[in-house]
């Protein structure tokens, strides 16, 4: 009998979906990989954000690997250094830092015909049996063109690079943009800044929610000493994720609820009714994806802050000037105006086979069949990629179920059953109809913009269930697949 061949393989992206799909592979005998990262740690999107007041809104308990449970999360809601910081331990406790290269950007990656060919910025080359780009959704920063920006001679920050050594204490600050990033950093500068001005082009419906308050250490203790109970509270938070999912994707008296507390949540805590008004948004509450926070209207509301919901005009070499002619004095302009969120892999030159490149197969918008499948690149496998559940199902979670199913298929061409696996057009057609029509009924499409929408109008998320995304990347259907 013949030995297994071992498969070599390239993972990009030591985030959340690369340390899952790392881990995932080592756990099933598969050692042969190296991840390639960008970035001079690991974390993803937790390495590149570290604006003040960076707090993931997603409960701690339910933001982990189901395989690496921490039960000692200072808060309910852990800031960005605390989650980047269990990252990096989760690389350190699964012995990851050896297959780690740091500052290693790839540039290309091209198909081989058997295998691909992944090149680095530095000029290093790696050859692989199969590609897993874990490269994330919200890595590359938007920040829009707007008249004069050149000349302005304060600071200018992007929240997704941030530079701690330029202060913000004592000044007077413009923060644009009114995602869950916009609503966080103008909750964090606003006690010190001299001025705080917050330029909203649309407002967003804010959930009130206590997202200061610590975990007890003696809940810490508690789950550290009995794993069992720890698990057990994850799967009691997979279970309230579930009516999550529920109420973005299905019309209900539940989704009402949770709009109505929406509302309420801008009701209660800003009682000027020109305020109010200028803070209402004109779509439904969770159409976008939802911002949480329990100071965003405090901190409007104090005396050294503004809310202009004028249009920008111009920057100016002072400041910022709106379109009814008002000039803003500002010494630092912070845009939290988001990502360029369907990028994924690009832009790198990804090129499969018969010379194909990404940016043709994806001139349409990007696809994959369930998240992870591209036509006409065999062999490579995305997590968490496009029409990935960022907006209704916990991510770690997904980014685990679809590291076993891409592992699945590594262990069958390490049985020898094949060489390359391809995903088909029409199976990647059907997923495409099959997420068109689940899309109907979605929270998502009753009339709002955000990034949830790709150039052509078509909304980048999963719009099923976790049971659905969970039986459907159980086992491979070969069906759906061309094997070599
Ligand atoms: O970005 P966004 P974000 N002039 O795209 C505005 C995750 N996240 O970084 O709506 C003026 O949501 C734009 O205005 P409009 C989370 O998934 C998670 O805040 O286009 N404004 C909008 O207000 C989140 O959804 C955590 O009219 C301009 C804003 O910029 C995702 O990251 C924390 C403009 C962009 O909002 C992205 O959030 C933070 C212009 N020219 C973020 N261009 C957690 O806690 C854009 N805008 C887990």
């Amino acid at each position: 009998m013949t030995a297994p061949r071992e498969p070599r393989i390239v993972i990009i992206g030591a985030g959340v979906s690369g340390i899952a799909s790392a881990i995932t592979l080592r756990r099933n005998g598969l050692n042969d990989f190296v991840i390639l990262e960008k970035g001079s740690d690991v974390g993803g999107v937790w390495h590149w954000n570290r604006y003040p007041g960076l707090t993931c809104d997603v409960p701690s308990q339910l933001y982990q690997f189901g395989f690496a449970p921490k039960p000692d999360w200072s808060h309910i809601f852990a800031p960005g250094p605390e989650i980047q910081g269990y990252l990096a331990d989760v690389v350190d406790r699964f012995e990851l830092r050896s297959h780690l290269r740091l500052n290693a950007e790839v540039v290309a990656a091209e198909f081989t015909g058997s295998g691909w060919r992944v090149e680095t910025g530095d000029g290093a080359v790696y050859e692989a049996d199969f590609v897993i780009a874990a490269t994330g959704v919200l890595h590359h920063p938007a920040t829009p063109d707007i008249p004069g920006l050149g000349e302005f001679t304060g600071d200018v920050l992007h929240t997704a690079r941030w530079d701690d050594a330029v202060p913000t204490a004592g000044r007077r600050i413009a923060v644009i943009g009114t995602g869950s990033t916009g609503v966080q950093v103008v909750s964090a500068l606003q006690p010190k800044a001299d001025r705080i001005t917050h330029f909203v082009r649309s407002p967003q419906w804010v959930i009130w929610a206590p997202m200061w308050m610590p975990q007890p250490a003696l809940v810490g203790a508690v789950l550290d000493r009995l794993p069992q109970v720890n698990q057990t509270l994850y799967q009691v938070g997979m279970a309230g994720a579930k009516l999550f999912t529920d109420v973005v994707t299905r019309p209900s008296w539940r989704r009402r609820a949770v709009q109505e507390f929406a509302r309420l949540s801008l009701r209660a805590q800003v009682r000027d009714p020109d305020m109010r008004e200028q803070l209402t948004p004109d779509y439904q509450p969770l159409c976008k994806r939802q911002v949480l926070s329990g100071s965003y209207y405090r901190a409007l509301r104090a005396r050294n802050a503004e809310l202009v919901t004028m249009g920008i005009d111009a920057v100016t070499a002072t400041g910022i000037r709106t379109v009814d002619g008002r000039h803003h004095e500002i010494d630092m302009i912070v845009f939290a105006t988001g990502f360029q969120a369907h990028n994924y892999m690009r832009p790198m030159n990804l090129v499969g086979r018969e010379g194909i490149s990404i940016d043709d197969a994806w001139a349409k918008g990007p696809r994959a069949y369930w998240m992870t499948a591209i036509p006409g690149f065999p062999n490579l496998f995305t997590v968490l990629g496009p029409n990935s559940p960022t907006g209704s199902i916990p991510l770690h979670h997904a980014a685990e179920v679809t590291a076993k199913y891409i592992t699945a298929w590594i262990q069958r061409w390490r049985a020898g059953e094949f060489d390359t696996v391809e995903v088909t057009e029409s199976a990647t057609e059907r997923f495409e109809a099959e997420v068109g029509e689940a899309l109907g009924p979605t929270v998502w499409s009753t009339g709002c913009n955000s990034w949830y929408f790709t150039e052509g109008g078509n909304i980048d998320l999963l719009p099923f269930n976790r049971r659905t995304m969970e039986s459907a990347l159980a086992t491979p259907d070969d069906r759906d697949f061309r094997l070599r």
